[in-house]
């Protein structure tokens, strides 16, 4: 068990001292910050991990790691990660990513990746919008959901339900790959399933996803109280926890 000090120390890898909190106050991306930390302190990986960071509010994340940091374009934190490692295959290499650059203009390479099974980690950071581009709707927005391009609610008759993208990978990825959602309203849940993703890397040498429910108290206008609200919202219509596949195994892996 943990004491309070070391339960809230911050992580050795994260540079805390350089800079000031760039997030949005009450922002949940910070606390995925200091649990992916976390997870690279307790497996002792932080001279061989390399952060690879897609477009959007996740960029500011180069801030923070004392690690390797690779800024890529919108949606291709995933392909730029594929490359790395084929070249450094000794690395532990995560893709750090918005669900809009992960489910909307980045899907293809995300499937194949997972298709392939290539050694790394994609990490999706779901707050069902594009958030620094000021509130749009994407994939993830879920029915009814008021965004700045679906200003009465989003009709899911015209632009679908919401988006399962773990589930969806599950169905095509390779039976070695570790696909979950995990929330930052569930801290310790999260740590653990960062760590498995982490060792499938490491171990297996196979393809790891996790989605990582987050708030965005500023583009969803909400205050502490109410992004949590929503965030127990969101854990019913996207559940936490590992994600088995549902579709008959046509073609078994080789
Ligand atoms: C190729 C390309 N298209 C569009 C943009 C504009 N753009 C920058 S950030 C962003 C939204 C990012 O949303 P998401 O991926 O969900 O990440 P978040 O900001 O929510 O963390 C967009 C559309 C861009 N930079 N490059
Ligand atoms: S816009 Fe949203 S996701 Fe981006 S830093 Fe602010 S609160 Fe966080």
């Amino acid at each position: 068990m943990k004491t309070p000090n070391e339960q809230f120390a911050m992580p050795q890898c994260l540079n805390s001292k350089s800079k000031p909190s760039l997030f949005c106050p009450g922002c949940g991306e910070s606390i995925i910050l200091k649990h992916l930390g976390n997870v690279v302190d307790s497996e002792n990986i932080q001279s061989k991990t390399t952060l690879v960071i897609d477009i959007g509010c996740t960029l500011l994340s180069w801030n923070y790691f004392n690690f390797d940091i690779i800024q890529s374009h919108h949606g291709r934190s995933v392909p730029v990660s594929v490359g790395y490692k084929m070249a450094r295959g000794s690395r532990v290499v995560i893709a750090l990513m918005g669900d809009g650059g992960a489910y909307a203009i980045g899907l293809q390479s995300l499937l194949h990746a997972a298709f392939r099974n290539d050694p790394i980690l994609a990490i999706v950071i779901n707050n069902t919008e594009y958030s620094m581009t000021g509130g749009q709707m994407a994939p993830t927005t879920v029915p009814n959901e008021v965004t700045t391009t679906s200003p009465l609610g989003k009709n899911a008759s015209i632009f679908g339900p919401a988006f399962h993208g773990p589930e969806l990978v599950r169905q095509i990825a390779n039976s070695k790959a570790f696909i979950a959602r995990a929330s930052v309203g569930n801290p310790t849940l999260m740590d653990s399933i960062i760590t498995k993703a982490i060792e499938n890397q490491q171990k297996n040498n196979s393809f790891s996803m996790v989605e990582i429910l987050s708030i965005c108290p500023t583009n969803w206008k909400t205050d502490a109280a109410e992004s949590f609200e929503f965030l127990a919202k969101l854990e019913k219509i996207y559940p936490v926890g590992e994600v088995k596949k549902t579709l008959d195994k046509k073609s078994e892996d080789i």
